[in-house]
C-alpha cells in the first residue's frame, strides 16, 4: 500500500538537488520542515519551510551538535501509523507525525581524507543525522527514508503516484542501514588508526553489493553469486562475450595477479584451474604471449589470459585460433577489439592494475583468516609501485660461481613468477619464459618431477609459432624439444632435503634460486657445489595455497 506524504523532514549535508526536491514537495502541497542551512536553501528557492526549532520550541545549540535530537522530532518519525494507540499518543502530545525523512550526513570520510585535524573530523561525526535515518528506516512500514540525491527523482515520481509502496520503503530502509553502517564503520576505523590499530575492521565492516547471481559455482548443483565492494577485478569492465562464470572470476583473478609481477616488462600469464600453464616476458606483448603460449600449448586450451599492455592487433591475431575462456588486460586496441569480435563467446576484461596492499581474507568454518597482501618479493619490491627493485642484490650465491646477467635476469623472471604457481611449487624458466611448472604437489620432489617432465614434454619451440601449435588439446607434442636441460630454476619454499634438487641437477638444470633455511640447507648446498650448480638463497619464501 501507498502511505500519502503531508510532511517531510529535510536535512542535508550535500545540497545538490534540493531546491528541486523543495519544489516538487511544495507543490504537493507538503509541509517542509527544515535544519540551519538546509531551510535557508528551501527558502532561497522560494519554497515554504518550517524551521526546526518551531517543532522542538529548543534552539540549535552547542554549534550545532544539537539540532533535530528532541523527541518532538523522533516521536514524528518513529509512531507507528498503523498502531491506534501510537497515533493517539502524537495527538495527546501534540507532535505531527513525519512522513518523509531527506538526509545526508556530514561528510566525515571526505574530511579525513583532507587530512583534517583531529578536532574537525570529530567535528564531523554525525549524531543527528544517522539518527534520523536510522529512526526513519527502523519504521519504514510508515516512513520513507532517502539518503541519497540521486533518488530525489523517485520521490517526486512517488507524490505523483500517491506515496511510496510498502516494498520501496523497504528497500530504501535497506539502503539508510547500509549507509549508517558504512558511515560508523568509517569513524570505527578512523579511531582504530588513530590508535594504531589494525585496518580489519574496515574490511568486514565493508558493504558488499551483489552484482551477479552467477549461473551456478564451480558445479552445476552449486548456487553462486558475486559480491563487489570497492575497486578490483570484482568489478572490471567487461567489453564482450559471454557472463563470466564462477570458476572464470577465481581464475582471472589468479591470472591478473600473475601478469603484474615482472615489472615493467611486457608480461603475459595464461591460467588454468588457478594455476600457471605460462608465463614469460618479451619486448612486445605478442611476443610475451607466444613465448607463454609456447610453455604449455595443450594447457593453454580453454585458458585465461592476462596481459599489463594494450591488447593489439598483432596480439589479438595470436589469440583468436587457440580457445581461450577469458583475456584481462588494461586496455584494447581498436583494431584488437575487431579481431577478437570474431570470438562472440570470448569475455574481455578491462582491468587496472591489481592493488599490492591491503588485507587478504579467506574463510575458514567458524572463522576467517586475514593476512598482508604478498608483495612480490619482501626485499626487492619498491613501494612506489614504479616496477620491481633488483631482488638479486639481496639474494646469498650459496653454490657455484655467480650467475651471468642473462642467467640472473631468468633466475629473476622464475622467482618472481613461481609466486603465481600453488605449492609446493617449482619453475622452470629459458629466456624469459616459464618451460615447464611443477604445481600443487604433497612434496616437493614430485613437483621438481613434474616440473622436468613437463618442460621435456610439453613443449614447442617458441619459434614454431602460435598458430601452428594450434592451441588444441591434442596438440602434437612429440617433437617436444627438452628444455629442462640449460634451464634456470625456482623453487617457492626451501628444499628440505636434497633430493628434489638433485632431480632438477639430473635434468641439466643449470642455476636455481630458493628461499633456504631448512636445517639440511648444508646437505643441499653441498649437493649443488657436488654437481657444479650455481644456486641462490633469497632468504624470503613465496607459498601460495
Ligand atoms: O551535529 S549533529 O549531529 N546534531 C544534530 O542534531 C543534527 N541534525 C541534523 N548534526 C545534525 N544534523 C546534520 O546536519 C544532518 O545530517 C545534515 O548533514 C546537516 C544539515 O544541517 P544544515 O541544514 O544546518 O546544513
Amino acid at each position: 500500500t501507498r502511505r500519502p506524504i503531508a510532511r517531510a523532514l529535510v536535512s542535508v549535508f550535500d545540497k545538490t538537488g534540493i531546491a528541486e526536491l523543495a519544489r516538487a514537495l511544495g507543490a504537493a502541497g507538503v509541509e517542509i520542515v527544515s535544519t540551519g542551512s538546509t531551510a535557508a536553501t528551501i527558502a532561497e528557492a522560494g519554497v515554504a519551510v518550517t524551521p526546526v526549532e518551531e517543532l522542538t520550541g529548543f534552539p540549535e545549540c552547542l554549534d550545532g551538535r544539537v539540532k533535530t535530537l528532541h523527541p518532538a522530532v523522533h516521536a514524528g518519525i518513529l509512531a507507528d501509523r498503523s498502531n491506534p494507540d501510537h497515533v493517539a499518543q502524537l495527538a495527546d502530545l501534540e507532535v505531527a507525525g513525519i512522513d518523509l525523512v531527506v538526509v545526508n550526513l556530514y561528510p566525515f570520510a571526505a574530511t579525513v581524507a583532507s587530512g583534517a585535524s583531529v578536532a574537525e573530523c570529530i567535528e564531523k561525526i554525525d549524531i543527528g543525522g544517522p539518527t534520523m535515518v536510522r529512526a526513519a528506516a527502523k519504521n519504514h512500514g510508515s516512513v520513507a527514508v532517502v539518503t541519497d540525491p540521486a533518488r530525489y527523482g523517485e520521490v517526486a515520481a512517488a507524490l505523483a503516484a500517491g506515496g511510496f509502496t510498502d516494498e520501496e520503503r523497504r528497500a530504501l530502509a535497506l539502503d539508510a542501514f547500509r549507509h549508517t553502517a558504512t558511515y560508523d564503520v568509517a569513524v570505527a576505523t578512523w579511531l582504530a588508526q588513530l590508535g594504531g590499530q589494525d585496518e580489519l575492521p574496515e574490511w568486514l565492516g565493508r558493504t558488499w553489493d551483489k552484482a551477479a547471481d552467477l549461473r551456478y559455482g564451480e558445479n552445476p548443483h552449486q548456487r553462486a553469486a558475486l559480491y563487489v565492494s570497492g575497486e578490483g577485478l570484482a568489478s572490471a569492465e567487461q567489453l564482450g562475450g559471454k557472463a563470466m562464470s564462477y570458476n572464470n572470476y577465481v581464475d582471472a583473478d589468479a591470472a591478473w595477479r600473475a601478469a603484474w609481477d615482472q615489472g615493467d616488462q611486457p608480461t603475459c600469464a595464461i591460467i588454468k584451474h588457478t594455476n600457471p600453464c605460462g608465463l614469460a616476458v618479451g619486448q612486445t606483448i605478442a611476443e610475451a604471449h607466444a613465448a607463454a603460449h609456447a610453455c604449455d600449448p595443450m594447457s593453454a586450451f580453454g585458458g585465461i589470459i592476462a596481459v599489463n599492455r594494450e591488447v593489439d592487433a598483432e596480439l589479438a591475431a595470436q589469440i583468436v585460433p587457440i580457445f581461450t575462456e577469458v583475456v584481462l588486460a588494461p586496455s584494447y586496441s581498436e583494431q584488437a577489439r575487431d579481431i577478437l569480435g570474431a570470438k562472440k563467446n570470448l569475455r574481455l576484461l578491462k582491468v587496472a592494475p591489481p592493488e599490492r596492499s591491503g588485507v587478504e581474507i579467506r574463510p575458514i568454518s567458524g572463522g576467517l583468516l586475514a593476512q598482508e597482501v604478498d608483495t612480490i618479493d619482501a626485499v626487492g619490491r619498491r613501494d612506489d609501485g614504479s616496477g620491481l627493485g633488483d631482488d638479486s642484490e639481496h639474494w646469498n650465491l650459496v653454490a657455484g660461481e655467480a650467475a651471468d646477467a642473462h642467467t640472473l635476469a631468468d633466475l629473476q623472471f622464475a622467482w618472481r613468477a613461481v609466486r603465481a604457481v600453488k605449492s609446493n611449487a617449482v619453475l622452470l624458466a629459458k629466456d624469459g619464459a616459464t618451460v615447464g611448472v611443477g604445481m600443487g604437489q604433497v612434496n616437493r620432489v614430485d613437483s621438481a618431477k613434474l616440473a622436468v617432465e613437463r618442460a621435456n614434454t610439453l613443449g614447442v619451440a617458441v619459434a614454431s609459432e602460435v598458430d601452428s601449435a594450434g592451441g588444441a588439446e591434442g596438440v602434437d607434442t612429440s617433437g617436444a624439444p627438452e628444455r629442462a636441460r640449460g634451464a634456470v630454476a625456482a623453487s617457492d619454499a626451501f628444499f628440505p632435503f636434497p633430493d628434489g634438487l638433485q632431480v632438477l641437477i639430473d635434468a641439466g638444470v643449470r642455476a636455481v634460486v630458493a628461499p633456504g633455511g631448512s636445517v639440511r640447507d648444508a646437505d643441499v648446498i653441498a649437493a649443488a657445489k657436488d654437481a657444479g650448480l650455481t644456486m641462490y638463497f633469497t632468504g624470503v619464501r613465496h607459498f601460495f595455497h
